[in-house]
């Protein structure tokens, strides 16, 4: 009903809602919803910053703008008397349906029988389901974020021999490679049944799940290398979900909360390309208007934004 509603009139129905709510809900926004979504949040931020917020706050109501993976982590989050709404079930991320638990449990005995005198420690990204959450809590394992996924994987090495990441490949193996394991990664493609090399799990510090993101797989070294020659003076911040070969040719790496302090802590002059989903990158645009925004035909997510600037060049 709702999406058939023009914006005006969806705006005042769901200020009506608030207003007769008032302190006993809090509505939280996530980086990457639309602006239609954010102009309504208390908090907007990434999916572990607002399940805090929620946590901190005295509602017994938690809307949250999100995806189902963000709306579950605010449940686990959030004291039990408050109750956490995902207005649309219909949210999903693909990248967090490419390891179900039941999946990710089958593996494990296969996985584990590879590599059978080995401690294996499973660690997964927080964009995950709460079932396979629990999983890895329940095989001494345990739940990281973009920003603290090195730190996961040297707890894990102080209690096992290997790590198996989940589900995004990418984010894993950018942190093998910060902690100069980068050589010593399998591949494990729980799709593929001949791809399943028992001697490579064996010899690997890191295995790999072979889940990713649809929006940051999309950016590639070309892409990179193009804006350096188009845009000469733009540095690049990108998202460590992002490929390995980006990673490498940005200069600042970071998670949705370190995209947004970067912007806002360039100089004036500064121009930054930004390799995250697009709505993050237009927030900002909006949010700080004596910066410019472009936005690249080419690459639909991908943005430079220059700063302190008021006219658009491109
Ligand atoms: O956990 C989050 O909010 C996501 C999806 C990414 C990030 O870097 O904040």
């Amino acid at each position: 009903e709702y999406r058939d509603l023009d914006e005006d009139e969806r705006t005042a129905r769901i200020e009506a809602a608030r207003e007769a709510l008032g302190d006993d809900v809090v509505v939280l926004g996530h980086n990457y919803q639309r602006r239609e979504i954010v102009e309504h949040a208390d908090f907007v931020g990434d999916s572990y910053q607002l399940s805090k917020e929620a946590a901190n706050a005295d509602a017994d109501y938690v809307v949250f703008g999100g995806v189902t993976f963000m709306a579950e982590s605010a449940d686990i989050i959030t004291d039990d008397s408050q109750s956490v709404i995902l207005p649309s079930m219909e949210a999903s991320c693909p990248m967090a349906g490419m390891a179900e638990a039941l999946q990710v449990d089958a593996a494990w005995t296969e996985i584990t029988a590879a590599a059978p005198d080995q401690t294996i420690i499973p660690i997964t990204y927080m964009n995950s389901y709460a079932d396979l959450k629990a999983f890895c809590a329940e095989q001494g394992g345990l739940v990281c974020t973009s920003s603290n996924a090195a730190d996961a994987f040297e707890w894990a090495f102080e209690r096992g021999d290997k790590v198996l990441f989940l589900p995004d490949k990418h984010l894993g193996e950018n942190t093998a490679h910060r902690l100069g394991l980068a050589d010593s990664t399998a591949e494990w493609d729980p799709w593929d049944p001949e791809g399943k090399d028992a001697d490579e799990v064996a010899d690997a510090d890191i295995i790999l799940w072979d889940g990713y993101c649809q929006v940051h797989e999309r950016f590639t070294a070309e892409h990179v290398a193009d804006l350096r020659e188009r845009r000469p003076d733009a540095n690049v911040v990108v998202h460590p979900e992002c490929r390995r070969e980006v990673v490498e040719a940005a200069d600042v790496v970071g998670s949705t909360s370190t995209i947004t302090q970067t912007v806002e802590d360039a100089e004036p002059g500064e121009t930054w390309a930004i390799g995250t989903e697009i709505h993050l990158a237009k927030h900002l645009d909006r949010w700080h208007p004596r910066w410019r925004c472009y936005h690249s035909a080419a690459t639909p997510a991908w943005t430079a934004t220059r700063c302190g600037r008021s006219t658009r060049t491109t």
